[in-house]
């Protein structure tokens, strides 16, 4: 029961199209394992213009909008779906700032970033951000059920 409760929370990350061109997805994903955190979901998916516009809704009419969607849409996308205790705000600790400049060295972008419009990869903001993204990206039957590992080690 306790063990249902520490591992509830859902995140959605997404390795963006320059963190799959620079061959990232191995590293990240090893570093959000080696924190603890539960893999439930991933395909890589070449975004369509809907889906992108959906995901960046709350940006729509900034100037860097359009280019963002240019951006997100122009390769393969690795989406992930991640599980575990205070997984929102322990998976966006993972990935650091958004400008990558200032973002922290052992954070994914610190490490691997420069520019604000080519920062490597997203995380949802907050449990309902990530709630609406998850739903956004992801089918039902395409993650996997809660409990189905036992993560005596962790938790
Ligand atoms: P995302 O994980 O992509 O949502 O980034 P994050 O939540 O850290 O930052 P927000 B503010 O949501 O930025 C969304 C994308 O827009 C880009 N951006 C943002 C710019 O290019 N210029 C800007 O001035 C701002 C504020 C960065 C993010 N993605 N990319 N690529
Ligand atoms: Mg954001």
């Amino acid at each position: 029961k306790e063990q249902e409760e520490n591992t509830a929370e859902r995140t959605f990350v997404a390795i963006k199209p320059d963190g799959v061109q620079r061959k990232l997805i191995g590293e990240i994903i090893g570093r959000f394992e080696k924190k603890g955190l539960k893999l439930v979901g991933c395909k890589l998916i070449q975004p369509s213009r809907k889906l992108a516009e959906k995901h960046y809704a709350e940006h729509k009419g900034k100037p860097f909008y359009e280019g963002l969607l240019d951006f997100i849409t122009s390769g393969p996308v690795f989406a992930m779906v991640w599980e575990g205790k205070e997984v929102v705000s322990t998976a966006r600790s993972l990935i650091g700032l958004t400008d990558p400049l200032k973002s922290p060295m052992n954070t994914i972008r610190g490490d691997f970033g420069i520019c604000v419009g080519r920062n490597i990869i997203h995380g949802s903001d907050s449990v309902e951000s990530g709630k609406r993204e998850i739903n956004l990206w992801f089918a039902k039957n395409e993650i996997v059920k809660s409990g189905v590992t036992i993560e005596k080690w962790i938790y």
